[in-house]
């Protein structure tokens, strides 16, 4: 049995993660006044939670060793990570402070910081070959001070990391496994929140093979007598180095799976896109107007379609001169525009038709601005031409006014209006696309213990371990349909009480 971790692709998921952060941010930024102000402070919380996070960097796999005093924490950090840097030792308590190895390219400073780890606590590869395991890249190994210390800063600084670890190895003793440490908050909590965790029943070198595997049972019933059925049972001895390999085997299995930062992240974002709903309209989208149709009316409007009907008119001699460029009416600006803002808003709630109005330039300047750019074109002069030339000529200047005026009024347009309107309806994707994110979550909660009772099965070939003294039967019975999943024994199941005897 292995501890059931949810497989990730490649590592480039704070790419995506931090994309899709900046687009709630800007996205809000946009949108504002579309967004009540209750969840938009809401959404605001979970930008910056996000923001630090992936700050910290989400794609470390921050594994603590944990444990009463004298467990064998230091010894087995240094076991694992071939070096001699945890101080381990007999004067009780012995480690008051963290030491971490960091398996990796980076130096993981800011989460290191975070954490709490001094400078000199941190192990990493430029000190020695430990990072030369690239199945381990990515990995934090910390060993904790004794939870159960009698300096209560232990207990401190065990309270603040392990709810930011991604793996809880909780290291006893077999002469103390059966105390109230294992009963104790840590592991249940772990438990209950879906945090994975494991148990490494430690210093079997000083035990007979036959006494560490009732002891490991035993454990291993502890552990499922408080609901602990997922949480894995492995027997080492730092000292010897004896199953030091299969815990090896586990963290490189941590390192590949999701880390609790990125899970938060994304989480985060879940909640987000609940909170959207709330002030988004379902299945809404958003389309801008007809660009064109707004061009031409109001070119129109400005006497555009006029005077090149009437320079058409001056060319085939049927009028003298082409009229003046008349101002633009505010009331034709104003309703040009209010169709454009009924139109921009069309499905979506009403908050955000304030926004697109209150985004687009106001009537009058916008009335302004059109007859700037009108004044600023260039006509064609409109002269008679020769008979035989007058149609093909008059249609030209026509076409050519048209045209000017148009592109005229597009240009004023653009920026003004449509360009405005593009963005908040882009604001209005970007975080309705949190809210479809979001439903998509929905039904992939895992209903509880299910999950754990498969997961558990699925990785019970995963980490089978040499067994204690070499012994390697692992067969397992398989578990009556209607009877509770079997505890996540690592190398084989407990016997349960009301199976009236082993299991095998
Ligand atoms: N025989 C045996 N002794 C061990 C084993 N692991 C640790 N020890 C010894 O147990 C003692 C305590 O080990 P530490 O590694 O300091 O224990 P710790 O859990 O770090 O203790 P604190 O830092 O006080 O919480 C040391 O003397 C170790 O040599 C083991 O697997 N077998
Ligand atoms: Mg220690």
């Amino acid at each position: 049995m292995s501890v059931s971790f949810e497989e990730v692709g490649p590592r480039d998921e704070t790419a995506l993660l931090r994309e899709r952060v900046d687009r709630l941010r800007s996205s809000l930024e946009w949108a504002r006044e579309a967004i009540p102000a209750p969840i938009r402070d809401e959404l605001h919380a979970a930008v910056d939670r996000c923001d630090e996070r992936l700050e910290l960097g989400i794609d470390w796999t921050v594994v603590a060793l944990a444990g009463g005093t004298g467990s064998g924490k230091s010894t087995l950090f240094n076991a694992v990570v071939g070096v001699e840097f945890a101080v381990s030792g007999v004067a009780r308590p012995t480690t008051s402070h963290v030491s971490a190895a960091v398996w990796g390219h980076d130096r993981a400073d800011a989460l290191l910081d975070w954490l709490g780890v001094s400078v000199d606590s941190r192990l990493r590869r430029d000190d020695t070959p430990l990072a030369e395991d690239p199945t381990l890249t990515g990995l934090i190994l910390l060993d904790l001070p004794d939870h159960d210390s009698v300096n209560p800063h232990n207990r401190e600084v065990v309270d603040r990391i392990l709810p930011r670890v991604d793996l809880l190895v909780w290291v006893v003793d077999p002469q103390k496994y059966a105390d109230n440490a294992i009963h104790e908050g840590y592991l249940r909590e772990a438990s209950a929140t879906g945090q994975p965790s494991l148990v490494v029943l430690n210093h079997v070198d000083r035990l007979s093979t036959e006494d560490a595997w009732d002891v490991a049972r035993d454990l291993q019933r502890l552990l499922a007598e408080d609901g602990m059925h997922s949480v894995p049972v492995m027997p080492v001895s730092a000292r010897t180095g004896q199953g030091v390999d299969v815990l090896r085997a586990e963290l490189e299995g941590a390192v590949q799976a999701r880390s609790v930062a990125a899970d938060a992240v994304a989480a985060d974002l879940v909640d987000a896109g609940r909170t959207l709903e709330r002030a988004l309209a379902r299945d809404a989208d958003p389309e801008l107007p007809d660009v064109a149709e707004l061009v031409g009316s109001l070119a129109k409007a400005a006497g555009v379609d006029a005077r090149a009907e009437a320079a058409a008119a001056v060319v085939a001699g049927r009028a003298a001169s082409v009229p003046r460029q008349e101002p633009m009416r505010l009331e034709v600006v104003d309703r040009e525009r209010l169709d454009w803002v009924d139109a921009a808003s069309e499905g979506l709630p009403v908050q955000w038709r304030v926004v697109i109005d209150e985004a687009i330039t106001p009537a009058e300047e916008l009335t302004v601005l059109v007859d700037r750019a009108l004044a600023a074109v260039v006509w064609p002069v409109a002269d008679h031409a020769p008979l035989f030339r007058r149609r093909v000529r008059a249609a030209a200047i026509q076409k050519e006014m048209l045209r000017l005026g148009r592109e005229a009024v597009r240009e004023a347009v653009e920026p003004a209006v449509v360009r405005p309107t593009d963005l908040i309806h882009q604001a209005y994707r970007n975080l309705d696309e949190l809210t479809v994110i979001a439903r998509a979550a929905a039904p992939e909660r895992p209903e509880a213990g299910a999950d754990e009772a498969e997961g558990s099965a699925a990785g019970a070939g995963a980490a089978e371990p040499e067994g204690i003294g070499g012994q390697t039967d692992g067969s397992a019975a398989a578990p009556e349909p209607d009877q509770p999943a079997l505890p996540a024994d690592i190398w084989e199941p407990v016997t349960r009480p009301e199976d009236g005897g082993p299991a095998r």
